[in-house]
């Protein structure tokens, strides 16, 4: 482990294992990355289904980073489940502006539970998304987020992303994981240039993947890595977490990065 270099997750807690604060300081670690988490959110689940969630005061998140970077400076800083708009409002207030941020916008699980209030997505995208680097919608939530009415093809993915760039800072990598054909295909959009990553599709669907994309693209930002090159490492470490994907109970496959 380089305990040197540092990643900062703000994100909820899943109990399972499978996603969340959880995936991500699994995921941290398997780049060795020294992790570090601040919670917004609870939530009650298992391999299969969310059955609850409840939201930290923003107060209380806002203490958990103030205190932290009080005398620790995280590489880079990624954020999953915010739940709702006042979390949102402290996260954005108290972040350094000069740390790489990846936010993974993250609204609805696997199994179809809402992770943040609909009332909070203007805030995320007015607001949130303008401050980060790197965006890292799937097709549902780039969907939301560019306002198009659908996502069919490559263009699709090219047009919600540069939508979703407000400034010509950023980069939004477009995750395909959704979509249909032999190979899983992502983008990523910047205002200069589209990157296209590829992988082989496999056939079922697992449990956290998007928590650990996001993350070990943040870890490998952390140690220092370009952004082309940090997306083309992630999702080997995503593709082979999916393939070496552990059966919980009820046959829910779970990531295992
Ligand atoms: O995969 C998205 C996600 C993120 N964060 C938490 C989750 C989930 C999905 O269930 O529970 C805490």
């Amino acid at each position: 482990m380089n305990s040197c270099v540092s990643a900062l997750t703000i994100a909820g807690s899943d109990p399972s294992g499978g996603a969340g604060i959880q995936m991500d300081l699994k995921t941290f670690s398997s780049v060795e990355v020294w992790g570090m988490a601040v919670i917004t959110a609870l939530t009650a689940q298992n391999a299969s289904r969310v059955s609850d969630t409840w939201a930290m005061n923003p107060d209380v998140v806002g203490r958990q980073i103030s205190t932290l970077l009080q005398d620790m400076r995280p590489g880079a800083i990624k954020t999953g489940m915010l739940a709702e708009s006042g979390i949102i409002r402290a996260v954005a207030d108290i972040i350094p502006s000069d740390i790489p941020l990846v936010i993974d916008p993250v609204m609805v699980s696997t199994s179809g539970y809402r992770l943040l209030d609909e009332s909070a997505i203007k805030f995320l995208k007015d607001e949130f998304i303008p401050k980060a680097l790197l965006v890292t919608p799937n097709i549902p939530e780039a969907i939301i987020l560019s306002g198009l009415s659908e996502i069919n093809s490559e263009e699709d993915m090219i047009e919600a992303g540069r939508r979703i760039l407000k400034s010509g800072q950023g980069y939004v990598l477009i995750k395909g994981g959704h979509a249909t054909g032999e190979e899983s295909v992502d983008l990523l959009v910047s205002l200069k240039c589209v990157i296209r990553f590829r992988s082989p599709r496999i056939s079922y669907t697992v449990h956290g993947s998007g928590c650990c994309f996001s993350a070990a693209i943040t870890a490998f930002l952390a140690l220092g890595m370009a952004m082309e090159d940090a997306c083309r490492e992630a999702k080997k470490v995503v593709y082979h977490g999916i393939c070496n994907a552990i059966s919980g109970e009820g046959g829910q496959r779970m990531i295992n990065p």
